[in-house]
C-alpha cells in the first residue's frame, strides 16, 4: 500500500487497484463557445488547471495505473437527456442546439471532445455519460470491478457538479476515493473550497482530497 498524506488523514491506496478518473476534460466546459459558457459562466477559470489534470494524467501513465476518461453527452437524438435537464436554465443555447463547437453537449460534436492536452491515450477507458455522475446509465461499475479496482483519483471539471456527483455515486458503491484539489476547478471559487471541505469533513464522509504534489511524492519518491 502507499500511504498519501491527505485531509483529514493519510490516504492508503493499493497500487494494483488504483484507477485516475478524469472527469469531463471537454472543450464544452473549458472553451468559449461551449455548455459552460452558455450558462453564463467564465470558462477561463477553469483553464488554470488543465496543466495539473495533465501531469496527474502523465503520473498514471508513467505507472502504468489505468485511467478512465469521461465525457459529458448525449446521443444526437436527445433520447439520453430527460426534458427536465434540457430545458433547465434561461439561456439562449440549450443542450443540442447549434453552437459555435458544433451541438452542445452532443457525443461526436466537436465541443464533447477532451481537449488535447488531456486527451485519452489508446487503451485507456472512456466513458460517455448522460448525467452529472458517472455511474448514472453507464455500466461504470461493472467496467471498473472487472478490473478489480477498488481504489478511484478523481480530477476534473467542475468540482461541484460532475466531480462531487461522481465522487458521492462512488464512496456509496464502496469504492476509497481521493480528490486532487489543484486538479479540479468549478466556474465558482467559493464552491470549490466548500466542497473539498465537506468532502473531508466527519472523518472523510465522502473521500479524501490532497494536493497533486502530495500524490507525486507518494507514488514517486
Ligand atoms: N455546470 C457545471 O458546473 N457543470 C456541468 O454542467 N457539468 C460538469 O460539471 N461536468
Amino acid at each position: 500500500m502507499i500511504e498519501v498524506p491527505a485531509q483529514p488523514y493519510p490516504y492508503r491506496l493499493d497500487p494494483a487497484r488504483t484507477a485516475l478518473v478524469v472527469i469531463d476534460m471537454q472543450r464544452d466546459f473549458v472553451e468559449a463557445g461551449g455548455f459552460g459558457a452558455s450558462l453564463g459562466n467564465d470558462v477561463t477559470r477553469l483553464q488554470a488547471t488543465v496543466p495539473t489534470v495533465a501531469a496527474l494524467i502523465a503520473l498514471f501513465r508513467a505507472q502504468d495505473w489505468p485511467i478512465l476518461h469521461t465525457r459529458e453527452s448525449h446521443a444526437p437524438d436527445l433520447s439520453d437527456c430527460p426534458p427536465s435537464k434540457r430545458l433547465r436554465g434561461g439561456g439562449a443555447l440549450r443542450i443540442g442546439d447549434l453552437g459555435p463547437m458544433g451541438r452542445l453537449l452532443v457525443r461526436g460534436e466537436p465541443g464533447a471532445a477532451i481537449i488535447p492536452e488531456c486527451s485519452p491515450m489508446p487503451g485507456e477507458m472512456t466513458l460517455d455519460k448522460p448525467g452529472k455522475g458517472m455511474f448514472h446509465a453507464t455500466g461504470c461499475e461493472d467496467m471498473l470491478r472487472a478490473r478489480g479496482i477498488t481504489h478511484l483519483v478523481f480530477a476534473g471539471v467542475t468540482t461541484e457538479v460532475c466531480v462531487q456527483t461522481s465522487m458521492r455515486e462512488a464512496n456509496d458503491r464502496g469504492f476509497e476515493c481521493l480528490l486532487v484539489s489543484d486538479a479540479t476547478e468549478s466556474y465558482f471559487p467559493e464552491f470549490k473550497a466548500a466542497t473539498l471541505a465537506m468532502i473531508a469533513a466527519q472523518g472523510a464522509i465522502v473521500g479524501w482530497v490532497t494536493p497533486f504534489a502530495e500524490l507525486e511524492r507518494a507514488v514517486r519518491p
